[in-house]
């Protein structure tokens, strides 16, 4: 038996894991690594189960061609060409825009797949790349383009020596969170409560991390912005603000005080459900305490005020003097400085969508205008898709529309571990690669923008071979670039270099033992930041701990905006605030109705976990709609009761969960769910779920204008009773 050590790409933490291989080859058990110098000793189910996932029997092994409907196995050479030959075709008929690349959530969370999706798409001069930050934090990124000049300045809480932390739309124990690298969340909240420190849960659910630790407060969905408004207003108020800082580091601040002048927190109270008392109480507390954070996650970003909420949050921390102090909000640095070479710069015209003045953000198209790329005729419609390693079909909005969309593309290909959802409808299938086959250094927000308090580097080979003829990503878009004629990233030197090395490991004996491209450039990589040869780094099994920035040096020298100052009071985002008082009446207005969020779920990973028996046992093998206990009286509904819930958007029908870990007015659901069709996947396709964003809008009208997030908390739905049972339930 053999051990080796790796860290997982599922979520943020990143956790460091212990693989034992038996003598066949295969993985016998998989531990947390005790020793890794950030997760130590910490994992979750999913990454200790990895290999299930790894050598489910419905994984693809070979490339996969449809004739007549069904997938058939096709050698890769004829896989290549067909597609290679197609993307040609359409581009050099109809220009690079025509495709068009999805770039999933899972193999985000490896180092070099989303750097290098953007060099694959520009290859065809193509400006296409949709990517899954549309549906959870494009906001911040935005914000921080313009507040401090540069989207790769994350500010992440000090939660080790944070002394109020007021945590809003996030569930650690099950998430683990986001902008942050946050192994051992329950001992490092645990702690931090015992150190005298205290936390809030703003949720309008109960949910299983407020339940067990720190103090827990409802807020009506999709309006946390009143509440940072008013959170404001009372700090001023209370002369809990910082002037020192504003002065040194600041501009915009009159403006800022201007408008939260309007929103004192009787007022905000009439939306949001937080009394005014508890924010003034609130309010105190962040001014004595020694280091406090504001932190909010995919419950803020994922409703339709994403960006105003995130930059009064950044707000509120920077002029209450916590921004880059120890206990409040800090602000990390990359393994190379790209913050410094990616600065954002208000005079530069900006790159938009082609139907609609929404802008692209990190150089990618919201995924929430991709129906309407593929059904919108005009120059630059999109007619090639690649979808790598994502399942838009459950994961975006008006997933129905979607998928109609996508049976129109002339080209549809799926690189993926299984015939998902979404792949059910490719022409081609590409078996891509399992994180635990690929070399790889922690996923770019650890490594580039720095976001923990813990920061920690690592090299990882793969652990186990390609399974069967699959190959990573990186090298099929490679080989599509090689056989479609289109060099790689625009470079015909790059593109020789590439095809030199694709012919030298052909070669007999010395080919295998030649690095493939990913290696190449991790050592690259690996080397230019400091951490010397790869090899070196293989002496480091459990990560070396990084330096990360000084404390206090970021305000010092750090801000990238044109003036070096943080702006407080980008125009943008005073332009959308002036538009909140009208849509302030409206909340007043809806406060009577549902209002559906998102619920993650420990047993549940976004679309790809349904497919594993010990994910989906029992009662876990379907989805629900959870209502607190009034709401269900006053619709005279019961516990497990089969329940339509729709809107002007869609409907589906799910089973009730009453609970009253829910707020009087909310009710939620899991999203991912509803692979009946998907009869590859023998598992997923038994259990009973439906798919949430049916309920969601899609359609340039329906997102964030400045950030192109897609909404999926605080959606208005109604609820009935669903008259007829299908023969399935
Ligand atoms: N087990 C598990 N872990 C995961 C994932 C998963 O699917 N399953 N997904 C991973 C991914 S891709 C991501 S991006 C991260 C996300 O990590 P988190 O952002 O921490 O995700 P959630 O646990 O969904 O936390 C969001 C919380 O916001 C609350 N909420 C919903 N609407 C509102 C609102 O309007 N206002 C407020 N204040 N709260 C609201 C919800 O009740 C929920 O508790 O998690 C990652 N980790
Ligand atoms: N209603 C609602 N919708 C949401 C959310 C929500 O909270 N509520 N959350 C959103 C969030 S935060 C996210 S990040 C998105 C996720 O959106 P997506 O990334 O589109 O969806 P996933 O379910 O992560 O899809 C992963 C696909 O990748 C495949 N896969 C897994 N590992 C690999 C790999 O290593 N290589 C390849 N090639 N394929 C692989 C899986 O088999 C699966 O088909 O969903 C979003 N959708
Ligand atoms: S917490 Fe995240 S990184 Fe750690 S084992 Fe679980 S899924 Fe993997
Ligand atoms: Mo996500």
């Amino acid at each position: 038996m053999q051990e080796t050590f790796t860290f997982c790409r599922i979520c943020e933490a990143a956790c460091g894991l212990k693989i034992h291989i038996d003598e066949k080859g295969d993985i016998s058990e998989i531990k947390p690594n005790t020793e890794h110098v950030a997760s130590a000793g910490y994992a979750c189910l999913k990454g200790l189960k990895a290999n299930e996932f790894r050598d489910s029997p419905d994984r693809i092994t070979s490339p996969m061609k449809r004739v007549n409907g069904k997938l058939e196995a096709i050698s890769w050479e004829q896989a290549l060409t067909e597609i290679g030959g197609k993307l040609r075709e359409i581009v050099q008929r109809d220009g690079g825009d025509a495709l068009g690349m999805y770039i999933g959530n899972p193999i985000s969370m490896s180092f070099l797949p989303p750097i290098l999706s953007n060099a694959f798409i520009k290859s065809f001069g193509s400006s296409k790349l949709y990517h899954t930050g549309s549906q959870d934090c494009n906001n911040k990124f935005v914000v921080s383009e313009r507040v401090y000049g540069s989207a790769h300045i994350q500010p992440f809480p000090d939660i080790d020596n944070c002394k109020f932390f007021i945590a809003v739309g996030s569930n650690p124990l099950i998430s683990k969170m986001s902008f942050i690298n946050f192994p051992h969340s329950r001992k490092r909240l645990e702690a931090m409560i015992a150190n005298g420190g205290r936390i809030i849960w703003l949720n309008p659910r109960r949910t299983e991390t407020a339940k067990s630790i720190g103090e827990h407060q409802f807020i009506r969905p999709n309006t946390d912005v009143y509440f940072m408004l008013s959170f404001l207003h009372v700090l001023i108020e209370i002369g809990a603000i910082n002037h020192h800082t504003i002065n040194a580091a600041c501009e915009g601040w009159e403006s800022v005080e201007t408008l939260v002048n309007d929103w004192p927190p009787e007022r905000s109270a009439a939306v949001t459900g937080i009394p005014a008392t508890t924010i003034r109480e609130w309010a105190a507390a962040f001014k004595s305490a020694d280091g406090a954070s504001l932190y909010s996650s995919t419950g803020v970003n994922q409703g339709s005020h994403g960006s105003l909420t995130f930059w009064l949050q950044e707000v509120i921390n920077v002029v209450s003097g916590n921004l880059d102090r120890r206990g409040g909000s800090l602000v990390g640095k990359g393994i190379i400085d790209v913050a410094r070479y990616d600065r954002f710069d208000p005079q530069k015209p900006k790159q938009t969508f082609r139907l609609a003045d929404i802008p692209l953000v990190m150089g990618t198209v919201p995924a929430g205008v991709l129906a309407d790329d593929i059904l919108t005729t005009g120059k630059g419609q999109l007619k090639a898709f690649i979808c790598t390693s994502g399942n838009p079909i459950l994961s975006c909005a008006n997933s129905e529309r979607l998928r109609g969309a996508l049976q129109e593309l002339e080209l549809l290909v799926a690189i993926d571990l299984v015939e998902s959802e979404t792949a059910r409808h490719a022409h081609y299938l590409l078996p891509g690669s399992h994180w635990l086959e690929r070399p790889d250094m922690p996923f770019a927000f650890i490594s580039m923008l720095g976001t923990s308090p813990n920061i920690f580097h690592q090299y990882t080979d793969p652990v186990l071979p390609l399974k069967g003829e699959s190959r990573d990503e990186i090298s099929i878009f490679l080989d599509l670039c090689r056989k479609s004629g289109f060099p790689f990233g625009g470079s015909k030197l790059l593109q020789f270099a590439i095809n030199c090395g694709h012919l030298g490991r052909k070669l007999p004996y010395i080919g295998k033992k030649l690095p493939d491209f990913s290696t190449v450039v991790l050592a690259i990589v690996n080397r230019v930041s400091g951490f010397g040869s790869l090899n070196k780094m293989r002496r480091q099994p459990h990560g070396v701990l990084r330096k990360n920035r000084d404390i206090g040096s970021f305000i010092k020298e750090g801000i990238l905006t044109p003036t070096a100052k943080i702006n407080l009071a980008p125009s943008e985002f005073l332009a959308m605030s002036r538009a909140l008082h009208d849509k302030f009446e409206s909340e007043i207005q809806d406060n009577s109705k549902l209002k559906l969020i998102s619920k993650r779920d420990r047993y549940s990973h976004n679309s790809w976990t349904f497919n594993h028996p010990s994910f989906v046992k029992g009662s876990r093998n379907r989805n629900y709609l959870y209502m607190n206990s009034e709401d269900a009286q006053r619709r005279d509904l019961q516990e497990d009761q089969w329940v339509n819930v729709f809107n002007a958007q869609g409907r589906l029908r799910v089973q009730l969960a009453i609970s009253n870990d829910m707020m009087p007015g909310a009710v939620a659901m899991t999203h991912g769910w509803g692979q009946q069709d998907a009869s590859n996947l023998a598992v997923a396709s038994q259990a009973k779920g439906a798919n949430v964003n049916v309920l969601a809008s899609d359609g340039p009208a329906n997102i964030e204008k400045i950030s192109g997030m897609v909404q999926f908390n605080g959606i208005l739905v109604e609820v009935e009773a669903a008259k007829e049972l299908a023969a399935s339930d």
